[in-house]
């Protein structure tokens, strides 16, 4: 088998139908601020118990196809002394990897970022693979403001997403490409739209010339949502039928799969809008899935609290939320009615 081949299987795997990928990749900055939100301590090992919890869910392989992690957590292990990639891989869950290095000031474009971590990329990658890693991942950034963002941003960021996912790709792991374009503000839905729609173009522009093979990729994107400040918020259906449009006019079909982020939906909304993106009309030829961190997580910390005696509870949790995606997945979620919760 080719390593193309072995790439195009992975891509596939990872879109498997009623199944999604577990987003766990938060660096130590932002894992910090989660445990904090909990009142737990964030040490090494406190990450490490956290991230065993997540990944050691009975079940959990029946509705999540792959992992997300952080460079340190590939390199832990579970309470058992079995490495954490190893231990997924035996469950049927594909270890995957965040390799950007996190976003810095754009120069001379206020408000603006650009992700790093290109230099010795390559190299990175031969050693995750070795750890196990079998798809990575990489995050752009973009906000939207009256002006905002540039062309400059837009262009930058794609270009930097192509020169990663074409590394990535020679050196044999599938690439999630993730250009977000962020909720905060309080633009209409049809802003989202428009500005979604200009960078998923400039992305794709930049994969053809970077020489990226489509079959052997996901992409990761925001769905198209009202700003969280906006006072019209948009219903399931608007988001559905504008997210559609958007990845119709932009997306080939040769894209196995479109893994959305939840972004700071809460986690019933990114439920409800993953539902009807699925359950709606109309073409739909990649697989339309979940790559969801906060949707995902945040009734697990919630129930958890660094208490052992909750991990119980916060693993049902997270299987809970897990199978409503993986129903939404399907199109077969039933939204609660209004002030119930899902089951
Ligand atoms: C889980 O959060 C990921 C890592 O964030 P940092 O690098 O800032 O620590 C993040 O890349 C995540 O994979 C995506 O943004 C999707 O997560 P959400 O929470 O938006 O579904």
């Amino acid at each position: 088998m080719t390593a193309f081949d072995e790439l195009h299987r992975t891509a596939l795997a990872l879109t498997t139908r009623g199944k999604g990928i577990l987003a766990a990749d938060e660096s130590t900055g932002t894992i910090e601020k989660r445990l904090k939100s909990i009142g737990v301590q964030c040490t090494e090992e406190n990450r490490r118990a956290y991230r065993d919890l997540l990944f050691s869910t009975k079940g959990l392989s029946e509705f999540i196809s792959g992992v997300i992690l952080f460079d340190e957590t590939l390199r832990q292990k579970d309470a058992g002394g079995t490495p954490f990639a190893e231990g997924l891989a035996a469950n049927g869950i594909i270890p995957g990897i965040k390799v950007d290095k996190g976003t810095v000031d754009l120069p001379g474009h206020p408000g603006e970022k650009v992700t790093q971590g290109l230099d010795g990329l390559a190299a990175r990658f031969d050693e995750y693979r070795e750890l196990g890693a079998r798809f990575a991942k990489w995050r752009a950034v973009l906000s939207i403001s009256d002006d905002l963002p540039s062309a400059h941003a837009i262009e930058v960021n794609a270009h930097a997403l192509a020169r990663y996912a074409a590394i990535c790709q020679a050196q044999g792991l599938v690439p999630i490409v993730e250009p977000e374009v962020l909720m905060d503000g309080a633009h209409t839905l049809t802003r989202c739209a428009q500005v979604t729609e200009a960078v998923l173009q400039a992305v794709f522009d930049a994969l053809h010339a970077h020489g990226v093979v489509l079959e052997r990729m996901l992409l990761k994107p925001n769905m198209v949502v009202s700003g969280t400040e906006c006072p019209q918020q948009a219903p399931a259906a608007e988001v559905a039928a504008a997210t559609l449009t958007c990845l119709r006019r932009t997306v080939p079909a040769a894209v196995p799969g479109i893994m959305f982020l939840s972004g700071g939906q809460t986690d019933e909304t990114a439920t409800e809008n993953l539902n009807a993106i699925n359950a709606a009309d109309g073409a739909k030829p990649w697989a339309l899935s979940f790559s969801y961190g906060r949707a995902l997580q945040a009734p697990v910390l919630k129930a958890w609290r660094g208490e052992v005696a909750n991990v119980a509870a916060a693993q049902q949790a997270l299987l809970k939320r897990a199978r409503l995606n993986g129903a939404a997945q399907q199109g077969t979620y039933h939204s609660p009615p209004n002030g119930k919760t899902a089951t």
